[in-house]
């Protein structure tokens, strides 16, 4: 392994994408319609301290526009899985944010080759889990096995390899369980049981209170784990755990079931 990809699967980066709020995050997609609820200036807030915190991280940070066109297009996470040396391009599953990729794949390859996912299947970046160099793919109601496979073909060619686990109950397999290091996750729900995981030795887990489900999306960067705000009970498990946190505002995205892995792509 060289030097770059033991830091990037120690979840150590240089890099990242997002993209600015768009004007019309009313519009974005949500399953209890709560998107509708969203405020444009409190989420474009959330999201400049984010923003900001990843510069503070060490994180070079390309920020696309936003776009009328794409109500989704914050959620960059969904539009690219990153591989040492490779960003796969996906194909999102829900059809009105198959727009986003384009963008995303130019700016990415001005840094790193890129690949689409061209096999016809689907695939949101949402339901790739990294545990240190694992990778488990959720299958979802964004995710087919199509596109599941395709992935794991591209990881099998690097000597990778990937679960799949078929969930239900929320829309991508990171809203139910993040890493913290390679060696332990955050989760909530019966995910946590599937054999994919169980079966991994000296795996550290902590749970998520139910009252708190949505603080299972925890983003690690160089060292630090960022949680979402609101949610103290899972923030004192973290730093019980030996966790540096940060707090970061995460509730506008929410409402869009959005969670903090879903704003970013890193490297
Ligand atoms: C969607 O339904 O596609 C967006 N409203 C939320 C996407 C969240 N992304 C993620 O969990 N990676």
């Amino acid at each position: 392994m060289t030097p770059s990809e033991r830091d990037f699967f120690n979840y150590r980066y240089t890099r990242g994408i997002v993209r600015e709020v768009s004007t019309e995050i009313v519009g974005a997609l949500a399953e209890n319609n709560t998107a509708a609820e969203i405020s444009l200036e409190r989420a474009r807030h959330e999201h400049e301290r984010y923003i900001q915190v990843l510069g503070d991280l060490g994180i070079e940070t390309v920020v696309l526009p936003a776009d009328p066109n794409l109500p989704d297009g914050v959620f960059v996470e969904d539009t690219a899985v990153i591989l040492p040396g490779l960003a796969v391009i996906t194909n999102p599953g829900a059809s009105t944010r198959q727009g986003e990729v384009d963008s995303v794949e130019a700016a990415l390859s001005t840094f790193i080759k890129t690949r689409r996912l061209g096999g016809g299947g689907t695939l949101d970046g949402g339901d790739v889990l990294r545990i240190g160099n694992k990778y488990f793919i959720g299958i979802s109601q964004r995710t087919n096995i199509e596109g599941a496979e395709e992935l794991r073909g591209i990881l099998m060619e690097r000597g990778l390899t990937a679960e799949f686990i078929e969930f239900t109950g929320a829309l991508h397999l990171k809203t139910l369980v993040t890493p913290l290091s390679p060696d332990t996750i955050i989760g909530a729900g019966d995910v946590l049981n599937h054999p994919a995981i169980t079966k991994l030795s000296g795996l550290k887990i902590i749970v998520v209170p139910k009252s708190e489900a949505p603080a299972a999306n925890v983003l690690v960067i160089n060292g630090r784990v960022l949680v979402p705000g609101g949610f103290p009970e899972t923030l004192g498990r973290i730093s019980a755990a030996g966790f540096e946190v940060v707090e970061i505002n995460n509730f506008e995205f929410m409402k869009a079931d959005g969670g903090l892995t879903c704003r970013s792509v890193l490297w």
